[in-house]
């Protein structure tokens, strides 16, 4: 079968006749072989279907020829392990990259199927929480794109993030089940099968005077892999996400028939198959599940035994690892490699402990994504010795050899000792999992400058100190393809017209905008594309909310997870604030905004969720509220996804990034909103600062306090009664909320956050109010001279270039994983 060529017309040229004629006849051949179907028959469903089968092929040609080649090459392979990966929709995101979008629009056109429509019958793939796993998806995107040999290692759970459902304010959470249909993006390999193992002892041999453990375990699972392509850039390479789903090796054992225990063979195998079924939410307490435990341990055994395999496979022995495969530990929750790689070299391939020790660290890398102590994960050893235990005991020697370096270094300095040991010993003893991965990896990385320097003096200040030189920084990036070209086709567009085509590949052209930004002509363009963008979010909201807003609004946006330090409440009490000064000044020229909302709070989080029925009353006040006509609306948009994202992203006129100083990593919804176009409100906080270095102090608004201001104040103590004082405003929103104004059914709904607001201000809404007050202001008076906001629009896109994840997997491929790119 002839592949279609690269192609990718500039807007208006006509498409190619021939490729379009082979993409219909391809699609109307899925239909029937594939499907089943004729085309009078069909649903949109089984459209999509056979279209994504016919894309498919076009990739696995790709697909298998990268593969050769890099096999050929003896090229080095980078293991990007991941419990997480937030896809979302797959299909236009390979269209785009493979430059068939024009010809499959056609060629559906042809066929009287509208390509845009059939988009939506496809699930987004909601493999993980928020920003760490969206991270892997855009990294996995980027390796693809540029050529890196790559693999990313995760599970293929049946259920991936909970569906969001708003009942009367209030979110209410429903599996989200994804594989209803089928997911035509995936090969099973029956025949790429492991043995995962858990529980039972270990026994100690002596073989000529070397002890030889022997684990005999109690219980074991089978990994079978399921492989998605992933498409780089103008189709050159292909690489793939390898999922491991779980099942019971031997599902009706043979006693069965004798026995008749039908119920104890299928009790066993539910246990097996429970282990992929569920995503974990990150944000809840990590205090360990043994569920997660032994997620976490099932992928970890199946990756290493397909990486070591496809290795020897390569290189027939093992010495020569480091120099084949990186392997890259996205947080902490893949740290049982550490162990798990010993183990293979030492007891399965009988590698001496310091040679395989040399290797591990060569190998391993780890990415910290947080700062927050209750979100650094530990496990009881209690739960280790029970599931994992022969890791524990090689835990315990990687401690006792770091332990004597950490007394070479600090002699006689127990709590130095104390604060880097893999073990903590206080309350019950503990696994430490970021020690665990710091130990043993040669790299160990944050995700913004900020928070890379951050972790050199907080959580890893003693490791920093012990092992000098291997925390380095790693500022996140998002794909461009996906977030810009694909999200926002009017802008990409207008960017084509004036940067040229090369910016496609090369998004540092985007610095051509630069000489556009006060060009009347060219900013009317800009608004009309912006304009545009907020016609469909409006549509949207009409449709998922039925309410009417305004695009000529400003459109003010907060889209991430529901968490205190994100601070949707510090948002939605500036909204109050406003909604009482209108009320009190009815006749001033108020510019006209939307607050629109969207994400989602852990189902065990109360507080997180009584803070979106928060949100979702001070709507129905305010939005119902004649006096305020359309000068402010509150819109709680639900079930936020990444297909969400990519809709509401570049609309968006003002971005939201108002974390307390020094508690977001980085964020990565800053990075795709100013992408978009979108001004930054914001801390000095995770990549903010480098938006901020990036797009010039005077096109982004900063307010707030600053890390070291939050830690001094914290010490002070967390009373606010001083700021409120001074603050009318402030007072006055609290009390409206804590009274009940907001909830009049239930006066007493939101007590507990005015208490907060007022003695427990751990995340410092109340004392960053008037700052941020005062910013928002700012903001106002900003819009009101329109060619100024449209300049510092434009300038917000031009100067984004270097937040392409392409730039983040250039420098992770330099500087950790040894890689050519
Ligand atoms: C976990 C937990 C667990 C206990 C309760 C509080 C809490 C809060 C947050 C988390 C998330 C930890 C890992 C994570 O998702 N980090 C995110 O990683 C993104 C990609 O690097 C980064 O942009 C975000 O700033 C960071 O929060």
């Amino acid at each position: 079968m002839p592949e279609p060529s690269f192609h990718l017309p500039a807007p208006g040229q006509p498409v190619d006749e021939l490729a379009v004629a082979e993409i219909k006849g391809a699609i109307l051949a899925k239909l029937r072989l594939a499907i089943g179907k004729e085309a009078g028959m069909a649903t949109r469903q089984d459209w999509y279907h056979a279209t994504a089968l016919a894309l498919r092929d076009r990739i696995v040609h790709r697909w298998l020829t990268a593969e050769k080649e890099s096999y050929d090459a003896g090229r080095k392979r980078v293991y990007y392990l991941s419990l997480e990966f937030l896809i979302g929709r797959l299909f236009t995101d390979a269209l785009n990259n493979m430059g068939l979008i024009k010809v499959f629009e056609t060629a559906l056109g042809d066929l009287g199927v509208g390509l845009w429509e059939l988009r939506k019958c496809e699930p987004d793939a909601a493999l993980g929480n928020g920003g760490l796993g969206r991270l892997a998806a855009c990294f996995m995107d980027s390796m693809a794109s540029l050529a890196i040999p790559a693999m990313g290692y995760g599970i293929r759970y049946d259920f991936g993030l909970f569906r969001q459902v708003i009942v009367d304010g209030w979110q209410q959470e429903y599996p989200d089940v994804w594989l209803n249909f089928g997911n035509p993006w995936e090969f099973q390999r029956p025949e790429v099968v492991y043995h995962v193992h858990f529980g039972g002892g270990v026994e100690h041999v002596d073989d000529k005077g070397r002890d030889v453990a022997i684990w005999h375990p109690a219980e074991t699972v089978q990994a079978v892999a399921y492989d998605t392509p992933i498409v780089g850039w103008r189709g050159q390479h292909v690489n793939a996400l390898r999922l491991w789903s779980a099942r019971s090796p031997d599902p009706l054992k043979l006693d069965v028939f004798n026995t008749g225990d039908y119920l104890g063979a299928s009790a066993e195998e539910s246990r097996a198959e429970a282990i992929c079924k569920f995503l974990y939410p990150n944000d809840e307490s990590a205090a360990g599940r043994e569920l997660r435990l032994r997620q976490e341990y099932f992928f970890v055994s199946a990756s290493l035994q397909d990486l070591v395999q496809r290795h020897l496979g390569a290189d027939g022995q093992l010495r020569s690892l480091a120099q084949k495969a990186a392997l890259q530990l996205n947080d902490t929750h893949p740290s049982l490699a550490v162990a798990e790689l010993m183990r293979i070299l030492v007891d399965l391939h009988n590698f001496r402990w310091d040679e395989a020790w040399k290797i591990t660290v060569a190998t391993l890398s780890y990415t910290n994504h947080t700062l927050l102590p209750e979100a650094l994960e530990t496990w009881p050893v209690e739960i280790f010795e029970r599931l994992l235990p022969r890791h524990l005991e090689i835990i315990y020697r990687i401690n006792a050899a770091h332990l004597a370096q950490a007394e070479v270094r600090c002699p006689g300095d127990i709590d130095f000792r104390a604060a880097v040991s893999l073990i903590d010993e206080k309350g019950g003893r503990r696994v430490r999992m970021g020690q665990l991965a710091f130990v043993g990896s040669h790299r160990i990385n944050g995700v913004s400058a900020m928070h890379s320097e951050l972790m050199k003096e907080t959580v890893f200040s003693d490791l920093n100190h012990l092992y000098a030189g291997r925390i380095t920084n790693k500022t996140n990036g998002i794909t461009f393809r996906r977030w810009l070209m694909l999200a926002n086709p009017k802008l990409t567009e207008l960017l084509r017209e004036s940067c040229g085509d090369a910016v496609l590949d090369d998004p540092s052209k985007l610095a051509y905008l630069e000489s556009y930004a006060s060009d009347s002509a060219f900013q009317q363009k800009f608004r009309s594309a912006k304009h545009h963008n907020k016609v469909a979010l409006a549509r949207l909201i009409g449709e998922r909310q039925n309410m009417k807003v305004d695009p000529g609004a400003l459109f003010d946006v907060q889209i991430k997870r529901i968490h205190e330090y994100k601070r949707q409440l510090l948002n939605i009490l500036e909204a109050v604030a406003l909604y009482q000064a209108i009320k009190d000044q009815p006749n001033r020229d108020w510019v006209p905004r939307v607050k629109i909302f969207a994400g989602k709070a852990a189902a065990s989080y109360r507080y997180a969720k009584l803070i979106i029925k928060l949100i979702n009353d001070v709507a129905d006040v305010v939005n119902n509220d004649p006096a305020v006509d359309d000068r402010l609306k509150v819109v709680f948009l639900d079930d936020y996804n990444v297909s969400l994202a990519e809709t509401i992203i570049p609309a968006a006129d003002l971005s939201e990034q108002i974390s307390t100083a020094g508690m977001e990593a980085s964020g990565t919804g800053n990075m795709k909103l100013a992408l978009n176009g979108a001004l930054t409100i914001g801390t000095l906080d995770g990549a903010n600062i480098e938006v901020r270095d990036h797009v010039g102090a005077d096109n982004i608004a900063i307010f707030g306090m600053e890390a070291d201001d939050v830690m001094v104040r914290r010490k002070q103590g967390l009373d606010a009664t001083d700021v409120i004082r001074s603050s009318a405003a402030l007072a006055r929103a609290i009390n409206a909320i804590g009274a009940g104004e907001f909830s009049r059914g239930e006066p007493a709904r939101f007590e507990s956050i005015a208490h907060a607001l007022r003695y427990l201000d751990h995340y410092m809404v109340s004392a960053d109010f008037d700052s941020y007050y005062e910013a928002q202001r700012g903001i106002d008076a900003r819009w009101q001279v329109m060619p100024a906001w449209t300049r510092a629009s434009i300038l917000n896109v031009a100067r984004m270039a270097w937040f392409s994840s392409d730039r983040t997997i250039r420098e992770y491929a330099e500087d950790i994983w040894n890689v050519p790119v």
